[in-house]
């Protein structure tokens, strides 16, 4: 009788948990497609990509090891590109650091040369990130930006290099002065950053200036983050559900395999939301329930190597029918409108619809910057919306604010793009 009421209730559980029965298949395919996505060599590495096939549980160790060795090569010339223009680097230079400390790599034996001095990377973020704290002093935020600012303070910590308490402080400052936003609103996606960051420096026993106040702006963090959910389980939106998961699980929260994130996770990795590499890289930790923090004890040993491709696993493009009609709106820096209308491909991407209005000629142009995430658009109608001035081009469709860039943003149907130079 009592094993009969075990078994009945064995069975409830899991008929309940309908999240358990393909939890592992859904993690491999993801697993699997972010493989796939390294053989492409027409854009350059990933770090954020490495690190989560490392954090993962199946491996392709060949795959990895070469891949970290493109980084090694291309990442690593073009972080040096960007010295010799005087840029900071201090999110990419982070992203590299964790890459290289996720496959175990030496850091002391790598190198980059900054106005003829050749330095450690971690030396040359620690400098960077002093750099961003003047900037923040006297102008009130980093040159970059918080999310990068937290991941700099994360890569020196996973890394055991003390983080000043000065740098820490800027960060605790802006998280309880409301300072960490996305545009206008609230950054989801650099909260979970901070409270990676934080966390790692409580964990780590870091002096900070104030202990209670490293402890409330966790609390904080930890606040908005679960304010920031919404009815259909998402935190922010679906790019940020998953850094803000992980980052909950790095602050100790229990964040259950069958739990309403894990759920909209899961949801949106069946709809195909996470196409974009540099997205998948940021869903697939939290589904495995691993954080950045545990880089730290990463230890490289006895990894299951049996991560393969499947031969006719490659998605296939069905061709469009018909046309969409795509009135495009560019509202300059003074104000000034001007509308442009085009037929395109149902189902073309925007980048796509804004190439063959370009081709058009009918005064429509625009160029874009490579970034992590794709094509980041830059000029339009010859008007640069310089990140240095705090400005970039705001892209929305029928008044809503896109949550994709413009090469991932795919249209369906009749709507009015608005791009306007906004102030950030
Ligand atoms: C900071 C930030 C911005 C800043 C960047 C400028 C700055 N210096 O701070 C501003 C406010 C300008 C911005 C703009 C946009 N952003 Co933004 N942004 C971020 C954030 C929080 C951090 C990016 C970062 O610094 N990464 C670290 C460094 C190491 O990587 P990086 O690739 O070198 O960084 C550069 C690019 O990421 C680029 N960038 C920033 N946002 C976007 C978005 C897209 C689509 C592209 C291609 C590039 C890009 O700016 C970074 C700094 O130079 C991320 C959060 C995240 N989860 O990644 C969102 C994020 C990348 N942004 C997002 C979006 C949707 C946008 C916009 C499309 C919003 C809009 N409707 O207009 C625009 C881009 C429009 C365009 N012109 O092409 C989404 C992208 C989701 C997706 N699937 O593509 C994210 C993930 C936020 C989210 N959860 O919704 N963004």
């Amino acid at each position: 009788m009592i094993t009969l009421v075990f078994v009945s209730a064995l069975l409830a559980l899991t008929a309940g948990n309908p999240c358990a029965s393909d939890h592992e298949a859904l993690l491999l395919s993801l697993n699997k497609q972010l493989l796939r996505s390294v053989d492409t060599k027409d854009t350059l590495p990933n770090p954020s990509v490495h690190i989560a096939l490392r954090l993962s549980t199946n491996h392709n160790l060949a795959k990895e090891s070469e891949y970290l060795n493109r980084l090694k090569a291309e990442f690593h010339d073009d972080i040096e590109k960007s010295l010799r223009n005087n840029e900071l680097v201090v999110g990419r230079l982070a992203l590299y650091i964790l890459a290289l400390k996720s496959s175990c790599h030496d850091l002391e034996s790598v190198h980059v040369t900054h106005n003829e001095i050749k330095e450690s990377l971690l030396i040359h973020l620690k400098k960077e990130m002093d750099e961003e704290k003047q900037n923040i002093a006297f102008g009130h935020r980093p040159k970059t930006n918080y999310y990068q600012y937290s991941l700099g303070i994360l890569a020196l910590c996973v890394s055991s290099v003390r983080v000043s308490t000065h740098v820490s402080q800027k960060l605790i400052h802006a998280v309880e002065h409301r300072q960490i936003k996305h545009g206008e609103s609230l950054c989801v996606d650099s909260h979970a950053m901070a409270g990676m960051a934080l966390q790692c420096l409580k964990d780590e026993g870091t002096a900070v200036k104030n202990t209670a106040e490293l402890n409330r702006a966790l609390g904080t963090i930890k606040q908005r983050l679960l304010d920031s959910k919404r009815a259909d389980g998402h935190m922010g939106n679906e790019f940020s559900t998953g850094l803000a998961v992980q980052a909950l699980m790095a602050m100790g929260s229990q964040m259950e395999e069958c739990g309403s994130a894990m759920e909209a996770l899961r949801a949106d990795v069946k709809e195909g939301t996470y196409h974009n590499p540099m997205a998948v890289s940021q869903v697939l930790p939290a589904l495995h329930q691993r954080t950045y923090l545990q880089l730290k004890s990463q230890e490289c040993r006895n990894e299951n190597n049996t991560l393969t491709i499947d031969a006719d696993s490659a998605s296939e493009v069905l061709p469009s029918h018909g046309q969409v009609s795509l009135q495009v709106e560019v509202i300059k820096s003074n104000g000034a409108s001007s509308v442009f209308s085009i037929h395109i491909p149902t189902g073309s991407s925007l980048f796509e619809a804004l190439n063959l209005l370009q081709d058009k000629q009918t005064g429509f142009t625009f160029s874009t910057e490579d970034s992590l995430w794709g094509p980041f658009l830059s000029v339009v109608n010859e008007e640069q919306a310089r990140q240095t001035d705090r400005r970039y081009w705001h892209v929305s469709s029928d008044g809503k604010s896109l949550t994709q860039g413009i090469k991932d943003y795919k249209i369906d149907s009749t709507q009015n793009i608005t791009i306007k130079n906004t102030g950030y």
